[in-house]
């Protein structure tokens, strides 16, 4: 046998087989997978319902006690990838509830968190020392190993959805997590101290600190939706965005957190954007409208509060029945900064 020709397969299989006892593996038998020509998403395209899972997630405060289940949350986890606790495969989601009168307890963890109030007006979240009290639409962030618990002191019960970057710390296997001593940390700072600070369009003077998270840890969606409303006036609209905004980190301009950027966006009514597709697979939820997102040949319709996920590198398009506002988040500032991110916008279709 010339050496050109190939083995026969039986060798070849005799041959793997003594590379596996050894630990060692052929390239060559799986490196078409390894290194796609472009991104094969894993994750599907899906969408969670406000009135689909509303009562499921009201079910939560009947089946376990915030104190128990130490976070009541229910995961939002991608039909594609089960078991996983995943949105998508370095993001994940859930809808967290928390009852009149009850407290999540304080602990801190290196992953970093956002939530987006989604219904209910006047529970807390506290981050290192200061309480924000919040309302539909605000993004609030908890930046790595920073203290936080939540209480509710109204009289109805808050659901928002949290947003991690848990699966891609778990993947680095960097993760470290503390439960504070006591139920709640010590306030040593009063509400809003941190927007009047550095959420103003100013800063201290003499600041000299500069760090990778945002010291602003409640954008109010007052503020947001009323910045989206005034660019709205002058019509000056993206084809694949609409007015979009993103939440940045006052002292340096960079995405509010290192790991997790999130952006705003207004599409008014009967707009169709343009098709568009993008390497950060991209969690939305609505906060305001009704429309439907086609992506490849699926077609989700959504509504105010719902949440829904659209993969990597697959075409979408908005198209919007009612003005609508949409929170998203993806691990865009990830790619980004290790220069991975790509995007690509199509022709407009309407
Ligand atoms: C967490 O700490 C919270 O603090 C919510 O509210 C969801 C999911 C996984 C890991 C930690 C919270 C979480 C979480």
């Amino acid at each position: 046998m010339s050496p050109a020709e190939p083995a026969p397969l039986t060798d070849r299989e005799g041959y793997y087989r003594r590379l596996g006892q050894k630990n060692m593996a052929p390239l060559w038998e799986v490196m078409k997978g390894l290194v796609p020509n472009e991104p094969v998403p894993s994750p599907a395209p899906a969408i969670w319902r406000w009135n689909d899972v509303q009562d499921l997630v009201m079910e939560a405060g009947d089946i376990i006690t915030a104190k128990e289940a130490e976070r009541r949350v229910l995961v939002l986890e991608n039909p594609a990838l089960a078991g996983t606790s995943c949105i998508t495969q370095s993001l994940y989601a859930g809808l967290q509830i928390i009852l009149p009168g009850e407290v999540a307890a304080s602990h801190r963890h290196s992953q970093s968190a956002l939530r987006f109030v989604l219904s209910g007006d006047g529970a807390y979240t506290a981050v290192d020392g200061e309480r924000t009290t919040m309302s539909p639409g605000d993004f609030v962030i908890t930046p790595p190993w920073t203290w936080h618990d939540h209480g509710n002191e109204s009289d109805h019960p808050m659901v928002w959805l949290d947003g991690l970057d848990v699966p891609l710390v778990g993947f680095l296997d960097a993760g470290f997590k503390e439960d504070y001593p006591d139920d709640k940390q010590p306030i040593t700072r009063p509400e809003g101290d941190s927007l009047a600070r550095f959420g103003e369009g100013l800063l201290p003077a003499g600041h000299d600190g500069s760090s990778n998270c945002s010291p602003v840890f409640n954008y109010p969606y007052e503020r947001s939706r009323e910045a989206l409303a005034t660019l709205d006036r002058d019509q000056e609209r993206d084809p694949c965005f609409g007015v979009r905004l993103k939440y940045v980190n006052p002292v340096n301009g960079d995405y509010a957190m290192p790991t997790i950027g999130t952006f705003l966006q207004l599409l008014p009514q009967g707009f169709t954007t343009a098709p568009y597709r993008a390497t950060d697979a991209t969690v939305f939820s609505l906060i305001e409208g009704r429309g439907r997102t086609v992506i490849g040949d699926e077609l989700l319709e959504w509504g105010a509060r719902d949440v829904f996920v659209v993969p990597a590198w697959s075409w979408y398009r908005h198209e919007v029945e009612e003005e609508s506002v949409l929170f998203s988040f993806s691990n865009r500032p990830v790619q980004e900064k290790l220069g991975l991110f790509r995007e690509e916008r199509g022709e407009k279709t309407s």
